[in-house]
């Protein structure tokens, strides 16, 4: 395969300063799919990836959180719900999304290098690390809690099924995804009602408080511990004392160790804090802590991710779900199906382990799939059919970055 298909994406998803996930589906600019983009945007135009990642973080709060969503001023509010009406925080909104633009920011400096931008990015990213840490520490374990599904960017996660419960769905809105969306590859409408009434009452609160929903997941953790080794290695091209980072990425990934991996189950659960109890499914979210090169239990994560539960390298993409589980879903968005981006997370880890043939093996999946189903948002772990929207920005912008 050649980028030029992947390119097009990009530059038809692009905003002028910004890029979209989907034209139709998600038209603003989301925090997470900003990262993924800047990485592959970087083999493109260096230039156009420092745009995305600077306008993003111009939307930077000043309690340091970088919010999950930056609203385009050119698309008409009713696009997408909840638009900034409901947010009622100017052109953002109050959430946030696992913080994967430290690692973004370097592997752009890394493309061409831009002392200038690495200088001016390091302090917000510090101040949006900072935030996190503060701020968020609803467990006292030295771990991040969100407050919503949207915030771990795995929304209908198997995982939430059982704080969400607790929560009384909102009703009298209506849900602009099922116009650019198969509502059974979407989130149901009774989840998509506690996400509105969870996000309100964030809202109420000055999004400050803590309410039903307060979960501590593994994968926006170890995506935090991972940020944090990439910050050591921008601190060291600014010339500035590292080691902070390094000790922080190390505070969290033994907190992860110590209060999230399950060594009977070989794995890595959620905890619902206002419980104290680990949430029981299996989901991939549960495999990014791989993304750590020291992790001591990666060998028994390994041999999970490559059991009957995801058959790493037997399937495409890393399945969302337990292959296993009663309520595993091919087509439903995060309840079974396969993302490229946690394809490419993983990828990453198995090369910090040393499976070099199983990075191989997924890496080829990964642009296989990507291509044949027309660069789709998500796709089914056993036949590799497409789902979701199409010329998905992040499945475009990580096929560049593994044909690179
Ligand atoms: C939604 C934009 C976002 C991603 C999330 C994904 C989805 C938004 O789309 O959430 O409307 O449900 O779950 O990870 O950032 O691509």
């Amino acid at each position: 395969m050649d980028v030029t298909r992947a390119a097009a994406i990009l530059d038809r998803n692009w905003l002028g300063s910004s890029t979209v996930p989907s034209r139709s589906l998600y038209p603003h600019q989301w925090s997470w799919d900003s990262a993924f983009i800047a990485l592959g945007l970087r083999h493109l135009s260096p230039a156009r990836a420092r745009r995305e990642l600077r306008t993003l973080f111009a939307a930077q709060w000043a309690d340091g959180r970088v919010p999950h969503i930056v609203f385009d001023p050119g698309t008409p509010p009713e696009a997408y719900f909840p638009g900034p009406g409901f947010w009622r925080a100017g052109r953002t909104s109050g959430l946030v999304q696992p913080p994967v633009h430290a690692r973004a920011v370097l592997a752009v400096h890394e493309a061409e290098p831009d002392q200038e931008f690495l200088a001016a990015l390091y302090p917000k990213l510090v101040a949006w690390h900072d935030y996190l840490r503060t701020r968020r520490d609803a467990g006292g374990r030295g771990l991040v809690a969100i407050v919503h599904p949207w915030e771990s960017g795995m929304d209908n996660s198997p995982a939430w099924d059982g704080p969400l419960a607790r929560v009384t769905p909102s009703t009298g809105f209506v849900r602009r995804d099922l116009a650019h969306g198969d509502a059974a590859d979407r989130p149901s409408d009774e989840d998509y009602g506690r996400y509105v009434r969870l996000a309100a009452d964030y809202r109420d609160s000055g999004y400050r408080a803590f309410g039903e929903f307060v979960v501590e997941d593994p994968g926006f953790n170890a995506l935090l511990a991972d940020a944090e080794l990439a910050m050591a290695e921008i601190a060291d091209a600014l010339g500035l004392p590292s080691s902070g980072h390094r000790e922080a990425a190390a505070r969290v990934a033994k907190a992860l160790q110590e209060t999230l991996w399950d060594s009977a189950a070989g794995f890595f659960f959620a905890r619902d804090v206002r419980t104290g109890a680990l949430t029981p499914a299996y989901t991939c979210a549960g495999l990014l802590p791989l993304v750590l090169p020291d992790l001591g239990v990666a060998p028994a994560l390994l041999a999970t991710a490559t059991g009957p539960r995801f058959r790493l390298g037997q399937v495409h993409g890393v399945p969302s779900h337990d292959l296993t589980a009663a309520d595993f879903d091919p087509a439903r968005y995060w309840r079974g199906p396969s993302w490229f981006n946690v394809g490419w997370l993983v990828r990453q880890g198995l090369l910090h382990h040393g499976e070099h043939a199983l990075a191989d093996r997924l890496r080829d999946d990964l642009l296989a799939t990507a291509e044949e189903t027309g660069f789709a948002e998500y796709c089914d772990p056993f036949t590799g059919e497409g789902h979701g929207t199409r010329s998905f920005s992040w499945t475009a912008a990580l096929t560049v970055d593994l044909l690179a």
